[in-house]
């Protein structure tokens, strides 16, 4: 019988699939629910050793002599503060030491709560991880339990081996005789164990993997990366070759190769059911994040594809939360050893399958071809296609990310984003040390809160002639104005999207600018002309100033002949609020 407790079953479940079989187990009451779990299951090799310190030896002992990793496990309090001693030992041997500490609900920290000191920090210097195992209450804190007693017990063995701390909360508030005591389970949950393929792996481990993904139709999700060398692109292209895949990309991702699809306007327009008829069996993940917004969409099939995620760190990354295995090389290792490791090109079907449905919805994965109403979507439309080939690019967060993804850019041009981690503090900056080292001619697409924010950075010595900037200024946070979430809020403007009725105007003439506006399309079209130019003796900046409903409308207008009918409902919800109301309802919250 196994402990009722969820978080004591993923980690039984686990230790058992990390054949981590023998447990050397101290006195106390706290990590009773492990102890039964293990002690009534015959997988498993139990010792009583009552002395902390003393155990944490012994189990040196054991993985000394056995070769394999031994855990210890002790109840809560100053117990576990008698394994520094042994994890320091296992540390500097480089021994694979698994600590098992039993601890109080981390909410009663410093309340008299009896037997309870902080362990999260007690051997962190020395061990290769710590993690707290939370009590698990629904479906999230399962795949993050799960996903962390995974990510530690791997960590074990992982390249060079050590001590690891798992430290598990046993619920204080839980009736004492549920979580304690109750051991009503009889068989354990199914928890997934997370694979790892290594460089130190076999040739034969290599060949079974590939063999799995060749029988197999592939989505290689290729997020953000900076453009490939020749020998990269031949890397990659190889690949492609060999295997039923497409490549997910968009702008920043800067990957031009045969299956390579742009995701981005399919995944905006997409009815609903395409998704179903092109999911995948496997997903690669590589390389930073992407914008397609493809992961959202394959959300909707969820479990019925397997992740692998490709990454020199080799760590988890788990967005679909069902990741299976972890590929822990560069993703050019990965796709040189997999190409070699293929013996003749795939049938690219799978490949022929989205090539169709998404040319079916846009011109090739783009909308260059729509026409769109003047608006911050035009004004960013006709900007990229008249970027000259061999440009730099780099487009600010917000809406203009968005937005620029509709559209496709000549390849030879370099597009940058700071969409590490989707600040609006620093895209001006960027670019002017992009423009700066590269002498190329260098655009940026911004929103007008974005160049504010970073408005000093044409403070600095480095803005030079080669810079061409498009600010779309539609008076605030105008992408605010497009999310279910926020439209409908009375009071959009005043916080939320931070209104303003300010020009850049001034202060880009006192920075030495030549300054262009527009407020529609003539003006819009003339003003882009001057801006385009190759040569100039000043930086060039074009100010097209827009609305941001109707910015807002531009977008749905472009999407609307596909949006699903829930889309369509909800939008139609918010049309049907009755004109006024929004101002009643902004005046009572006032
Ligand atoms: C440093 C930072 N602060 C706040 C945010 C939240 N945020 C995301 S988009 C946005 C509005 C940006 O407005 P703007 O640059 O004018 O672009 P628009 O949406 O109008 O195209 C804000 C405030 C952020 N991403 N980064």
């Amino acid at each position: 019988m196994y402990s009722s407790l969820k978080n004591i079953q993923i980690l039984t479940a686990l230790l058992k699939k990390h054949n981590v079989k023998h447990i050397v187990i101290s006195a106390g009451t706290r990590h009773t629910p492990l102890v039964y779990s293990v002690e009534h299951d015959p997988f498993f090799t139990t010792y009583s050793v009552v002395d902390e310190r003393s155990a944490s030896f012994f189990a040196i002992g054991l993985i000394e002599y056995l070769r394999e990793p031994v855990a210890v496990c002790c109840t809560s309090g100053t117990a576990a503060a008698n394994y520094v001693s042994g994890a320091n030992e296992a540390f500097y041997q480089q021994l694979p030491l698994l600590i098992l500490t039993a601890d109080r609900n981390h909410y009663y920290m410093f309340q008299q709560e009896e037997q309870m000191i902080p362990q999260e920090g007690l051997y962190a210097a020395v061990c290769k991880k710590v993690v707290t195992l939370p009590h698990v209450r629904d479906d999230k804190d399962f795949w993050y339990c799960s996903r962390i007693c995974n990510e530690a017990l791997s960590e074990l063995r992982r390249g060079e081996s050590g001590p690891v701390h798992i430290n598990f909360i046993v619920e204080n508030d839980y009736p004492i005789t549920q979580g304690i005591v109750k051991f009503d389970e009889k068989t354990l949950p199914e928890v997934k164990k997370i694979e790892r393929l290594t460089l130190d792996d076999s040739q034969s481990s290599w060949r079974a993997w590939a063999e799995k993904l060749h029988k197999s139709k592939v989505l290689v999700i290729y997020g953000q990366y900076a453009p490939l060398s020749e020998k990269e692109q031949k890397i990659v292209s190889d690949f492609a070759e060999k295997y039923n895949c497409v490549f997910s990309v968009d702008l920043l991702s800067n990957l031009h190769i045969k299956y390579g699809v742009p995701t981005f306007t399919f995944c905006r327009t997409m009815k609903g059911g395409e998704i179903k008829t092109l999911c995948p069996d496997i997903v690669i993940t590589v390389n930073a994040n992407c914008v397609s917004e493809i992961k959202t969409k394959l959300m909707q099939v969820k479990g019925q594809f397997e992740h692998w995620h490709v990454s020199a760190k080799g760590e988890v990354s788990d967005p679909f939360k069902i990741l299976s295995d972890v590929v822990e090389c560069s993703p050019f290792t990965f796709f040189e050893k997999f190409a070699a490791l293929a013996e003749k090109p795939a049938k690219h079907d799978y490949y022929d399958m989205w090539k169709d449905t998404v040319s079916g919805i846009s011109d090739n994965g783009y909308c260059n071809k729509e026409k769109v109403a003047y608006s911050s979507m035009y004004a960013t439309q006709q900007y990229l296609n008249n970027i000259p080939a061999n440009s730099l690019l780099h487009i600010a967060n917000s809406n203009s990310i968005r937005l620029a993804n509709y559209f496709k850019v000549d390849d030879s041009v370099t597009v940058y984003g700071n969409r590490g981690s989707h600040g609006i503090d620093g895209s001006m900056s960027a670019f002017i040390g992009q423009s700066y080292v590269s002498k190329k001619l260098s655009f940026l697409v911004i929103g007008d809160l974005s160049f504010f924010y970073d408005m000093n950075s044409l403070w600095n010595k480095y803005v030079s002639n080669n810079v061409r900037i498009l600010v779309c200024n539609n008076s605030g946070g105008a992408i605010f104005h497009s999310y279910p979430n926020t439209k409908n809020v009375p009071t959009l403007d005043d916080h939320i999207a931070a209104e303003h009725k300010t020009s850049v105007k001034e202060w880009v003439e006192s920075r030495g600018f030549k300054y262009l506006s527009a407020s529609d399309k003539t003006g819009f079209d003339k003003a882009l002309k001057e801006l385009m130019k190759t040569e100039s003796d000043k930086p060039i900046i074009l100010e097209a100033f827009t609305d941001k409903d109707e910015d807002a409308a531009a977008i749905k207008n472009i999407t609307a002949p596909y949006l699903t009918e829930e889309m369509t409902l909800k939008h139609t919800i918010g049309k049907m609020m009755p004109s006024g109301m929004k101002e009643t309802i902004k005046g009572l919250m006032k």
